[in-house]
């Protein structure tokens, strides 16, 4: 047992316990705790605003999120996607019945690669899932004109994405659904919890309904299913929301002190950051590099682990190589996901522990920039 805090690759945010207990005190007055409540209205109109969008349906999860984006554009048979993401990303897919078609991704964004979709294109193709992987928005207008040129949807998993800007609008504005992810585990959380996102009145009509059995009254409409998310849940989305900002500048402070103690090794091509275009304006989600060799960040996780402190492998391994699937090549993912690490980040991270995971970093790292001069 090591005698020293236990430092993860992140931490949830959790508010005041008196803010959260107002909006409690609320839930034992009008003992609605669920089944689309006031808390719940509350918290979408306040998403809406915050979020730049049309309509936001909170959704118990941002898995059933994807799923539910999947159901409501009635797709049903081949799904482009990129390998390198969270599980879900795919398994919502198959969950849906759809067939997963991998396309690479671009080596520079991590998102995929926008060249290589439509070679991928059959007549079973349906739609593309793309993912702002770590934040970092993919290459939406080159995504939107295939999609149109071949009729198809597009859909955003934007778990990661939340507040993200691209070109002076939100990132969420792109193609016909956005998902996003309230998960503990990331920068905006409602414990558990995700959210369908859409300017269309139609497809938010047709995810409100499937999100909740497929009935309104005595009308039974569509199979739906339980999606729905609680009072208690979005108390705390309710709670943690006006704290975003500082939540966010918090871990912009740490995100410039890695990337200040990195600045050597990304010029010598050590490590790589994943690049966003110009006009992003980003959440600082997640703090990601990409060595030159799996052997650096194997050194880098077991070094740091002898100090307690956990980076993680987000995201290992490509998901093309998921041993339930049919094997599809996907080199360059294949390659990144040996190679990607996640530092520490979250709010309440010590600017100490930063320089602590900053020296053990560099202690590797120094080494490989010595052999490469
Ligand atoms: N699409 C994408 C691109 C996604 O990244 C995700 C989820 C989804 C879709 C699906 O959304 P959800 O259905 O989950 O809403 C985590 C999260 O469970 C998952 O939400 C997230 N992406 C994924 C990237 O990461 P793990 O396996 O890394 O979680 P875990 O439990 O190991 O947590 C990491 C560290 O965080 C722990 O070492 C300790 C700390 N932690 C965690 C929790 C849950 C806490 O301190 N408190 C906590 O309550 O999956």
């Amino acid at each position: 047992m090591i005698d020293k805090p236990f430092i993860p690759v992140t931490k949830p945010y959790l508010p005041p316990k008196e803010e959260y207990q107002a909006y409690l005190d609320r839930i034992w007055q009008t003992t609605m705790l669920s089944n689309n409540g006031p808390l719940v209205q509350e918290l979408e109109a306040k998403l809406r605003e915050y979020l730049g969008v049309k309509h936001v349906l909170f959704m118990s999860n941002g898995t059933i999120a994807l799923q539910l984006a999947i159901r409501a554009l009635d797709i049903k048979k081949e799904i482009i996607t990129t390998p390198f993401s969270y599980v879900a990303t795919t398994t919502s897919i198959i969950w849906e019945g759809c067939t997963p078609v991998f396309v690479d991704i671009d080596p520079k964004t991590l998102c995929i690669d926008p060249e290589k979709i439509e070679a991928a294109i059959t007549p079973c193709t349906e739609a593309i899932m793309a993912v702002h992987v770590y934040g970092v928005p993919c290459a939406v207008e080159r995504i939107e004109r295939i999609a149109k040129k071949y009729n198809l949807k597009v859909i955003y998993d934007a778990a990661h994405a939340f507040g993200i800007g691209y070109e002076g609008q939100s990132i969420l504005n792109w193609g016909d659904i956005s998902t996003l992810s309230f998960h503990a585990t990331k920068l905006y959380h409602t414990v558990e919890g995700g959210a369908v996102v859409t300017n269309n009145d139609e497809i938010a009509k047709k995810v409100s309904l499937l999100r909740s059995f497929g009935y309104v009254g005595d009308e039974y409409y569509i199979a739906g299913i339980n999606g729905k998310n609680t009072e208690f849940h979005a108390a705390m989305g309710l709670s943690n929301l006006p704290h975003v900002a500082e939540i966010k500048e918090k871990r912009k402070i740490v995100t410039q002190m890695y990337d200040e103690a990195f600045a050597l090794s990304i010029k010598a091509s050590t490590i790589r950051k994943p690049t966003m275009p110009e006009s992003t304006i980003y959440n600082y989600i997640y703090y990601p590099l990409v060595f030159s060799s799996k052997q650096i960040l194997e050194d880098i996780m077991a070094d740091l682990s002898t100090q307690n402190i956990f980076a993680r492998r987000y995201f290992y391994p490509s998901l093309n190589t998921l041993t339930y699937l049919t094997p599809q090549s996907c080199p360059v993912s294949e390659s990144m996901s040996q190679r990607a690490l996640c530092l520490p980040l979250y709010d309440s991270l010590s600017l100490e522990t930063v320089k602590m995971i900053i020296t053990i970093c560099n202690k590797h790292l120094s080494k490989y920039y010595e052999k490469t001069i």
